[in-house]
């Protein structure tokens, strides 16, 4: 065997173990996928992987107490804010924090964002219906 086709194996084992690393990746990082997770649950992790929530919809019961995680996997602070709530919980980059949001009493949707400068104007803005 040459001195290159030896590279390329380890280049295609690289490869392959990246493609495992990146699926299980995407495994373990949520229990909705697409939101919609609380619900009676009474505890939600939402992830911050950059100028975005995810997930950025949650589901709530009106007035109930929703343990919020923000789980903050960038490399710079992120918060989730609910003006109608006065709840904030805020995560420097790679951290997790975690904080009980009351759910307003109201059935609606209530916009929920990042206020660190900029970042609700990027987009990083997410929906809680609450029912
Ligand atoms: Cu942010």
């Amino acid at each position: 065997m040459s001195i290159k086709s030896f590279r390329f194996a380890g280049f295609s084992l690289l490869m392959v173990f990246m493609l495992a690393v990146a699926a299980c990746g995407g495994d373990d990082d949520g229990n909705g996928d697409d939101g919609d997770v609380a619900n009676g649950n009474g505890s939600i992790t939402i992830e911050t992987p950059g100028m975005e929530f995810d997930p950025d919809t949650i589901t709530a019961s009106a007035g109930e107490e929703l343990e919020i995680t923000l789980d903050n996997t960038d490399g710079q602070v992120h918060n989730f804010t609910l003006d109608e709530a006065d709840f904030q919980v805020e995560a420097a980059g790679g951290e997790s924090e975690t904080a009980t949001l009351t759910v307003p009493d109201e059935a609606g949707e209530y916009e929920f964002y990042c206020s660190v400068p900029g970042h609700r104007e990027s987009g990083q803005v997410g929906t809680l219906t609450v029912e």
